[in-house]
């Protein structure tokens, strides 16, 4: 069987690992990914051949490829989602959970022969910069070429990680199949997976993943949700750090100054290109720079100030909706050596999605790889298609995205899609209600999502799917951090999706949000003040940067009001969350909510300037 183990290679462990799941899988030939450009250029070839992939025109769209998923294929899986704890308790109400005895006998029943006509894959992968002391290891074995050239952008992979992995180094175990083998002279799918069968199985203990039957995504890319989330999750609570689902941002102010701030958002609230934000023309010398869209791996460090790497090393962005208005530094980042999964393709090689330009292309095939007809109302591209992209392509990358000891974090930005009741902006109390806060955050339903529309779902820290342990417990972690910090980062509340009466939005969003994030840096920097409201500190209109922008201090009333009424039944409603996790939430929340429902009693003429700047 062809197999180009390196040679030098004296990892045990890792060849034990790589010949076990070979013989279990029993594919035709094993590739050790040495992560080259060449390796990149070749598999993109050889998916070329299969029909997975069609090259783009290589004027207008350098090294880049578009190709169709499986109608089925389409979306991480999260029903057949699994923390296989030992104990179920760990991993908590949110989570499914199947006995890690019985999901090992049920995995290796899957996996026998699963590989059989094709090759298997080993990557070895880094999440984070190379060497940094906050970076981690893991090695993926893969029947997906797709999934090869997909991790190539999205992390640092190949002969310089299974160097640094030494001859014992740690790394978390990834096993990935298709689960799609081939039977002898069997022609291939152009998108091969398994029509009725997937899971995605962590065992949090065990630091492993395994994953079948799916060739997407979330679901195959095993470094991103399954890894730096959910197993790294479960690495931060033991070793005192946080994995968080959180774009990176820094701030630079007209003097220099540079501040970092990380943001959670659930998903469909733009956080793409709130990470890469152009401050509007008016606010010269204000300037957005880019360490990461998705996830944010945070420690303490000796200076008792929080540290943030970005642990991935491009963006996998939802491509509906990103277009030269909307974010242009996307647009720079997606321009070259990028794939695009599910969008639509032109007989001459160009793509298109919905939002990218005003007309659709007159001749276009959709993600179906069907010719649209525009009069069908089919959509081109799948609302959940996808582009890979360098990371450090997109103009907007910070200085210091690949700096080993990370940045220093001074706020932490939570956010909802929200129609009503919470405001535009608002700064906690402290560390604690910031918690609160964060664990409450929710979005509206939209009309792509299951449940009625317009239906508040939780979504604590944005971490609801991706948690890898119990969620009370992921709760008590952030507490815990948070009596260590002798200067802990500010934390604020944001919400750029609030409505009037009409069903209009309050605020135009994007580039004038960064009149908001000004404000957060200079409260950050005891620059500014506030007012006491009932759930926290709020700017007056004059705390604002206007600039040339029309914006009337009725409006900024309108997009600000604490409606009391509707608050409290906001903070009755965090019950329904509350209590699938009674028994293990932290105390400190039932006392928060307590003090919340109290101050809302207080009228607006008693909220009071705060007496010093906070
Ligand atoms: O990404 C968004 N951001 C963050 C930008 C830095 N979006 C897109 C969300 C879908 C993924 C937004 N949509 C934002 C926003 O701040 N705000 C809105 C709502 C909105 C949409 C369109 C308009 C205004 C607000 N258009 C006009 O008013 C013309
Ligand atoms: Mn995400």
């Amino acid at each position: 069987m062809l197999n180009n183990q390196p040679k030098h290679l004296s990892h045990g462990a890792l060849i034990a690992f790589i010949e076990e799941m070979s013989k279990l899988c029993t594919p035709d030939a094993i590739h050790w990914c040495d992560g080259s450009q060449a390796e990149y250029d070749n598999l993109c070839g050889l998916l070329v051949q299969a029909g997975t992939f069609k090259q783009l025109n290589q004027e207008r769209w350098p090294n880049s490829y578009a190709c169709n998923s499986d109608p089925s294929d389409v979306a991480r899986v999260e029903d057949k989602t699994f923390i296989c704890s030992r104990r179920k308790e760990d991993a908590g109400p949110t989570n499914n959970w199947v006995d890690p005895k019985f999901m090992k006998i049920k995995m290796n029943e899957l996996f026998t022969g699963c590989m059989k006509g094709r090759t298997l894959y080993v990557i070895p992968f880094c999440m984070g910069p190379l060497g940094s002391p906050l970076s981690k290891i893991g090695v993926q074995i893969t029947d997906s070429a797709y999934v090869v050239v997909n991790m190539h952008i999205m992390t640092r992979m190949g002969s310089d990680v299974l160097k640094l992995l030494g001859a014992d180094g740690e790394f978390v175990k990834c096993l990935h199949s298709l689960g799609a083998p081939l039977g002898p002279g069997q022609k291939d799918v152009s998108w091969p997976c398994n029509p009725t069968t997937k899971y995605i199985v962590h065992y949090p203990e065990d630091r492993t993943i395994v994953s079948y039957g799916s060739g997407y995504g979330g679901n195959a890319l095993l470094g991103k949700k399954c890894f730096a989330l959910r197993i790294a999750s479960a690495m931060a609570k033991d070793e005192g750090w946080l994995a968080e689902h959180m774009l990176i941002l820094g701030v630079e102010d007209p003097t220099g100054r540079k501040t970092y701030v990380a943001a959670a958002f659930p998903s469909a609230c733009g956080k793409t290109n709130f990470a890469m934000l152009i401050p509007p023309t008016d606010m010269k010398g204000w300037k957005v720079t880019t360490i990461g869209d998705d996830i944010a791996w945070i420690k303490p460090g000796k200076d008792g100030k929080l540290y943030a790497i970005n642990p991935e090393y491009g963006y996998f962005g939802v491509a509906p909706g990103t277009s030269e208005m909307t974010n242009p530094n996307a647009i720079k980042a997606l321009s070259k050596n990028s794939i695009f999964t599910n969008v639509g393709v032109t007989p001459d090689g160009d793509v298109w999605w919905e939002g990218l330009t005003k007309e659709v292309p007159k001749k276009i095939y959709n993600w179906k790889n069907e010719l649209h007809d525009p009069a069908s109302g089919k959509l081109v591209a799948h609302p959940n298609s996808r582009f890979t992209a360098p990371a450090n392509q997109s103009p907007s990358i910070d200085a210091e995205w690949e700096n080993p000891n990370g940045v220093p974090i001074s706020a932490f930005i939570f956010g909802g899609r929200r129609s009503t009741t919470i405001p535009l902006i608002y700064q906690a109390f402290n560390w604690n209600f910031g918690v609160y806060l964060a664990s409450t955050m929710g979005s509206e339903t939209t009309a792509a999502a299951v449940g009625e529309v317009g239906h508040v779902r939780r979504d604590p820290f944005a971490m609801l799917p991706f948690c890898g342990y119990h969620m009370a417990d992921y709760f008590n972690h952030w507490l815990q951090l948070g009596r260590n910090l002798p200067n802990p980062p500010r934390m604020f509340g944001i919400n750029w999706f609030r409505k009037d009466k009409d069903g209009h939005f309050l605020w135009p969003g994007f580039g004038d949000n960064m009149r908001i994030l000004k404000w957060i840096i200079e409260r950050v920097n005891g620059e500014v003040s506030a007012i006491e409201s009932p759930i926290g500190w709020m700017p007056e209109y004059e705390d604002i940067d206007w600039g040339h922008m029309k914006f009337t201090p009725e409006q900024y009333d309108t997009l600000m009001e604490v409606d009391r009424e509707a608050w409290k039944h906001e903070i009755l409603d965090h019950e329904e969350l509350f209590s699938r996790m009674y028994d293990k939430l932290p105390k400190e929340f039932f006392f928060m909510r307590e003090l919340l429902l109290s101050g809302l009693w207080r009228s607006p003429e008693h909220w009071s300037l705060a007496p010093e700047i906070h």
